[in-house]
């Protein structure tokens, strides 16, 4: 049977989200303890652990179909490969840094300096943009520590948390990318790996749309029903049923997550009771 091939990081941050996405799109994998490569049990797909670095590469020469990696070692290493999807985890930005004793007025401060990162050309690239002349090393861990041991002025690297810049008494000064997971896919896939490609994708859609939205029951008494109805506007699957107290009415619906608190606070103070709720697994668009 024909079958889709993704790439996962093998261990590290996007590892615990990769499995759960698909286990989220109902797919059920079996991890065994070498942990190389293994098959889904109930869709057509093996799963590949690899190095995250690893994963454009493996993608633009077809040993893997798609794969999961952060947009930051996707574009760092320029390889003839795609974005499918984002999808709202490993979310980081690759950021310069400097000694928080610096004084940093504007980014021409970084012209002649000596920076640090293991993200040589994004980087370059965006010195270029700024017009500013400064010296790339590039080394592949504990970037951090570069200034502190007088190897470099500056530092450019991932930022979560902004704790480890904090701990290693460095200062954020100029963003040079917003970053999260993507799935990317090779750019010649078969014709089974691309309706294989799309049926997973529609899955990732209807998951990461329902992660977005909440379902709300409320009961509200008929004469607060008109109030509350034009403070929903917008609202899509609105359902208004009969209680078997004739007085009220349940009102139901999905609301986005960024608009939850607002609406409820509205719905709230017009008379909306007995308010649930409810997470929704998947929507199907
Ligand atoms: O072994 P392999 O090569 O596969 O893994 P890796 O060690 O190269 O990568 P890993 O697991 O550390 O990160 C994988 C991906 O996670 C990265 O490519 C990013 O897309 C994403 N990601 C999200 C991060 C972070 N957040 C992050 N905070 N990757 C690294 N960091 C590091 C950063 O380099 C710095 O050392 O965490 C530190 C900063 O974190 P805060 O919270 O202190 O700011
Ligand atoms: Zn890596």
């Amino acid at each position: 049977m024909d079958k889709l091939k993704i790439a996962i990081q093998k261990s590290g941050r996007l590892y615990d989200d990769s499995i759960k996405l698909l286990k989220d799109c109902s797919i059920e994998v079996n991890i065994g303890i070498d942990k190389l490569k293994t098959t889904a049990l109930n869709f057509p797909l093996e799963i590949l652990f690899l190095r995250d670095d690893d994963i454009p590469q493996y993608l633009e020469d077809g040993v893997a179909d798609i794969g999961i990696v952060g947009k930051n070692v996707l574009l760092e290493k320029r390889k003839k490969i795609k974005i499918k999807e984002t999808l709202g985890f490993g979310k980081c930005r690759l950021a310069i840094a400097i000694p928080k004793s610096l004084v940093y007025k504007e980014i021409n401060d970084l012209n002649g300096k000596i920076i640090a990162t293991s993200y040589p050309f994004l980087v370059r690239e965006f010195f270029e943009k700024k017009y500013i002349k400064a010296e790339i090393h590039e080394i592949s861990g504990a970037v951090e520590i570069a200034p502190g041991i007088g190897l470099a002025d500056c530092i450019c690297d991932l930022v979560s948390s902004g704790s480890t810049l904090f701990m290693n008494g460095l200062k954020e000064v100029e963003t040079i990318l917003q970053s999260e997971a993507v799935l990317a896919s090779n750019l010649h896939l078969g014709k089974p790996q691309n309706i294989i490609m799309k049926k997973l994708l529609f899955r990732i859609r209807s998951v990461k749309k329902a992660k977005n939205n909440k379902y709300i029951l409320l009961n509200v008494s008929n004469e607060h029903l008109e109030k509350i109805i034009s403070h929903l506007p917008g609202i899509k699957s609105l359902v208004i049923l009969p209680l078997a107290n004739s007085k009220c009415s349940s009102v139901h619906f999905v609301v986005n997550e960024n608009d939850f608190w607002g609406i409820i606070e509205n719905l709230k103070a017009l008379g909306a009771q007995d308010i649930l709720v409810l997470p929704i697994e998947k929507i199907i668009l």
